[in-house]
Formats: C-alpha cells, sequence, structure tokens
C-alpha cells in the first residue's frame, strides 16, 4: 500500500522532531546514547505513525498493538516517540536520566506512558514479543506485536532462541526491525564480532525477512504492509541505517554510540538539523 502524502508528511515531520528531542535530552542529562535512535528516528517513525495502534485512548486496551525496544539504550527517540503521539507531556523528555524521572536511561514498564516492556539488557527483547505474540494469539485479539532490535543485539544467543521459537509456533503477528548500522558500544561490528547477513540468518530460521533502506519511509511502510500479509512466518525488516544520521559529525562514528554532546555540540547539531 502506498503511503499518502499527508501521511509521509507527518512521518518525516514526526522524524525530524525525534532528531531534535534526542539532540536537547541527552544535552540536557549530560550523558545517554545519542547515536542509536538518530539512525533509527526514520523506521521509528514510519512504526509510530502509520502503523504502531498505540494512543491516549487505547492504551488500556487488551487488543491494542504492543512495541518493546529490544535495544534499550536507545530509548531517547523511543520517548520523543511517545511523547509525540500524545502519552506524556513533550516538555518532560527534559527530565530524561535525572532522579526521580520516569524517563529513565533504560524503558521502565509502564502502562501509563504506554511502555509494555522493561529493556536495556540485550537480548531479552524479542523473546518477551513472542511470548506477547502467543498471548495474543490464544486471546483472539488481531493486534500485531513489535520488537525493534539491532546489529549489536543480534549477537546475543537469546535472540536466536526467539527467533527459532517464533518461526516454530508461525507467529505472523510478530514483527521485528533491526537496526543495522554495523556499529556496537565497542566499534565497528566487523571489528568486533561480524553477525553478517542478518536476512539470511532470518530467513534460514523460517521467517519471512527482508532488507530494507531504513531512511527511506516509503520502503519501511511498504514492508511492514508486506509483514501484514503473512499468514504464517514472523517478519524481519533488516533496516540498514546510519548511526548518528541527520548530524554530519556523529554519523558513521562509534564514538557517538553513548556519548553526550556539549553545548557547543548540541548547537551545532540543532543548526545542522534546521531546529536550532
Ligand atoms: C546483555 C547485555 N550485554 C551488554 C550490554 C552493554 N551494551 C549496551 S549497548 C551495547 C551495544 C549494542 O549494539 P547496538 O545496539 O548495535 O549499538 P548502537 O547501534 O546503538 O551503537 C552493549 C554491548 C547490555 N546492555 N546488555
Amino acid at each position: 500500500m502506498v503511503l499518502s502524502k499527508e501521511l509521509k508528511l507527518e512521518v518525516e515531520r514526526t522524524a525530524r522532531g525525534v532528531r531534535e528531542d534526542i539532540i536537547r535530552m541527552v544535552n540536557a542529562a549530560g550523558c545517554g546514547h545519542p547515536g542509536g535512535p538518530l539512525g533509527m528516528a526514520d523506521f521509528m517513525a514510519t512504526l509510530f505513525v502509520a502503523h504502531l495502534n498505540l494512543k491516549p485512548e487505547n492504551r488500556d486496551a487488551p487488543d491494542r498493538d504492543r512495541f518493546i525496544l529490544g535495544n534499550g539504550h536507545t530509548c531517547a527517540g523511543y520517548y520523543s516517540l511517545l511523547a509525540q503521539r500524545g502519552l506524556f507531556p513533550r516538555e518532560e523528555l527534559l527530565e530524561f536520566r535525572k532522579f526521580g524521572s520516569r524517563l529513565q536511561g533504560h524503558p521502565h514498564r509502564s502502562a501509563e506512558l504506554g511502555i509494555d516492556m522493561s529493556t536495556g539488557s540485550l537480548g531479552t527483547g524479542l523473546s518477551v514479543g513472542v511470548g506477547m505474540a502467543l498471548a495474543a494469539r490464544l486471546d483472539g485479539h488481531g493486534s500485531r506485536i513489535y520488537v525493534a532490535s539491532s546489529d549489536g543485539e543480534s549477537q546475543e544467543g537469546q535472540i536466536w532462541e526467539a527467533a527459532t521459537a517464533a518461526a516454530h509456533y508461525g507467529l505472523a503477528n510478530l514483527t521485528v526491525l533491526v537496526d543495522f548500522n554495523n556499529v556496537q558500544i565497542d566499534g565497528h561490528m566487523r571489528d568486533v564480532m561480524d553477525v553478517r547477513d542478518l536476512r539470511e540468518k532470518y530467513t534460514a530460521f523460517g521467517w519471512h525477512a527482508m532488507d530494507v533502506d531504513g531512511h527511506d519511509v516509503e520502503a519501511i511502510h511498504q514492508a511492514l504492509c508486506d509483514a501484514k500479509t503473512e499468514s504464517e512466518r514472523p517478519s524481519a525488516l533488516i533496516c540498514h541505517t546510519v548511526i548518528g544520521k541527520g548530524v554530519s559529525f556523529m554519523e558513521d562514528q562509534p564514538g557517538w554510540h553513548g556519548v553526550a554532546p556539549d553545548n557547543e555540540q548540541a548547537a551545532a547539531a540543532l543548526a545542522e538539523l534546521g531546529t536550532g
């Protein structure tokens, strides 16, 4: 299905807002992870605006869609999306990582905020997604379960146990979006531990798997629509992205995995994003 012009504009506006919020939040906190979520902004905005059925009015509905951020350290972008979708006030984003804040450095499950699972320990998200997808099917809900993951998280053995179970149980209501930016905490994937071709791996595990340009919102939308047409297999979108996307001095730089920009760097980043 084609992404309508209005929806595409809304996705792009939301992704710009996500990037701006990430810079402001991590700068204000003086710590956090800006690189990963800057790269994920386009596919996450496409998911949250055009697909994920989560809004303030249905946050308590048992049959709504679910989202789990497996790579929990990238939560600055996730919090921005929840705020932009109206789950809590956007001003609260500047409380990120502060003592007593609801917006901790890794997501804490909260029915109020619409956060479906606590994450941060890499490898657990997809397993919980399998459980939620099984439960939704048993309960007869037509809802979908979405899990974000990453290339670095794909080094965890638990991911592949979950992938095996999801295919075994034919969980067509489960979709994983893998942020493949070729970088993890200690450097480039090829230097730390190369996970190689994740589309081939998920396919071998019995999934419907696709490579997608993680910055092409129309392609991401199409891939998410394709996932919905599957009747027996779970779907994996291998989203090829650039860490730090949108801020030239952060792009493809592993050093920006988990370092906060200082005031000068934040001002330069916001100016480049067109929001300074
Ligand atoms: C079980 C576990 N082991 C180690 C870590 C520490 N850790 C935090 S982020 C990270 C790298 C994750 O890779 P990726 O998500 O690809 O990083 P990014 O693209 O955001 O730079 C690691 C090893 C963790 N959070 N959980």
